[in-house]
């Protein structure tokens, strides 16, 4: 189902002038001036904590919700009243592109609270008229036991969630879920078909940040795998190039840079995510016009750099999870031993270290531990995982 299908299959040419009206009445910029543009970047939110990129008196904003904060001190963004109907909406076209409508039951494990997940996909699905259970994360026995007494069909978590809630399921066939909404955090290909085996539904990857508005950026559809729609009414995508800060092209993999085209409270102008990613316009089989974006494929700051050579965490689990055996739960130490830079992989399963070990190591071109541990071992994460541990500062 489209939510909004007017708006999401709008022919291309409609879209642009759309965005076009929009970005010159929210920034009097014209669309072919933008590259011209001064970026934003996260330390801009920061300097200006708590309240000072407000564009409406504090008073007009109805709620505020916080980055997480993993990396530094948290950031704080505000919302208007139609900032909120607005991202509902985003929310609600997620959860219908995930087969969702009228009546269906929509479980959300997403946190409820200053994070965005919880309360924004809550609020999308009320507004698509679902039934919402609004379970946020934690006591994940529980989270088991309402999936399969309640019948769910569609469940908001984070990708690592859902595996830590399947680990808690005794029969995945008595439960109805149809498909799930994750997002939040970086996950591979390799893990979507680790969370479909777990859960026996359709995964869909969703996409978002808080200082955009928060989940519901984009998001993926049941037709078209392989990639989320941005939307674009209200967002406007470039990709570029990390370092020269210059366009690449179409379905090449750049630095995501969101311009929010209709929000009132917190408008931002070439923010700068951090999130590496390619972004194509070839049609999509669901008849949505809106562009697609790919998985984010990496950070432009999560890349660690051990002895030398450049590693990015999501090609660990992509080599992981490719072994036989091994279970879709991992963590990456990192340490320092006489001056000279450690990796060690820790991975539940049954598998032998050895060929974990060489496979790494043709992979990345680097050496590192493999450590298979008792199953549970690793902390299984109730929102975004924490998959580093690097204990070399
Ligand atoms: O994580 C919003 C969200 C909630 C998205 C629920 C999806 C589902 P923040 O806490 O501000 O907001 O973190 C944003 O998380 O810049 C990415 O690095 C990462 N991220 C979000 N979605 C994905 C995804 C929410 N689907 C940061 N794949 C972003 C990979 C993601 N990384």
């Amino acid at each position: 189902m489209i939510f909004q299908p007017e708006l999401e299959t709008m022919p291309r040419a409609d879209l642009v002038r759309l965005q076009r009206e929009r970005l010159r009445k929210r920034f009097d910029v014209d669309l072919d001036g933008l590259a011209e543009q001064p970026f934003r970047v996260k330390s801009d939110l920061r300097d200006a904590y708590p309240f000072g990129l407000l564009r409406v008196p504090r008073e007009d904003c109805v709620r505020v919700h916080a980055s997480s904060g993993t990396r530094g001190k948290a950031t704080i963004v505000a919302y208007t009243r139609d900032d909120l109907a607005l991202w509902a909406d985003c929310c609600a076209r997620a959860v219908a592109a995930a087969g969702g409508g009228p009546g269906t039951l929509v479980h959300v494990a997403y946190g409820y609270g200053l994070f965005t997940g919880g309360l924004g996909f809550h609020y999308g699905a009320e507004r698509l008229g679902c039934t919402v259970v609004p379970a946020s994360s934690g006591n994940t026995p529980r989270q088991a036991q309402l999936l399969e007494d309640l019948g769910a069909e569609i469940l908001c978590c984070t990708p690592s969630y859902a595996l830590a809630i399947a680990d808690h399921i005794e029969d995945v066939t008595r439960l109805g879920l149809r498909a799930g909404l994750f997002g939040a955090e970086p996950w591979t290909e390799r893990l979507r078909g680790a969370v479909e085996d777990a859960l026996n539904l359709r995964a869909l990857d969703v996409y978002g940040l808080s200082e955009i508005i928060g989940p519901g950026v984009a998001s993926e559809c049941l037709e078209g795998p392989g990639g989320a729609h941005v939307n674009e009414d209200h967002f406007l995508v470039e990709t570029i190039d990390p370092d020269t800060g210059q366009a690449v092209s179409e379905g090449e993999t750049g630095e995501l840079v969101f311009t929010t085209l209709t929000k009132e409270a917190m408008p931002l102008l070439r923010y700068r995510t951090g999130d590496l990613a390619s972004v194509t316009r070839e049609p999509c089989p669901c008849g949505r016009t809106f562009a697609r974006m790919s998985r984010v494929v990496g950070r432009t700051d999560d890349m660690l750099i051990i002895r030398g050579v450049n590693v990015f965490p999501s090609e660990i689990e992509r080599v992981l999870l490719s072994v036989e055996g091994i279970a879709p739960h991992y963590q990456l130490v990192v340490d320092r031993r006489e001056r000279l830079d450690e990796l060690t992989v820790q991975v539940e399963g049954r598998v032998d270290e050895a060929p974990v070990r060489e496979r790494l190591e043709r992979a990345l071109g680097l050496s590192a531990h493999v450590e298979v541990v008792a199953p549970g071992t690793i902390p299984r994460s109730e929102g975004k995982a924490l998959r580093v541990l690097d204990r070399r500062a």
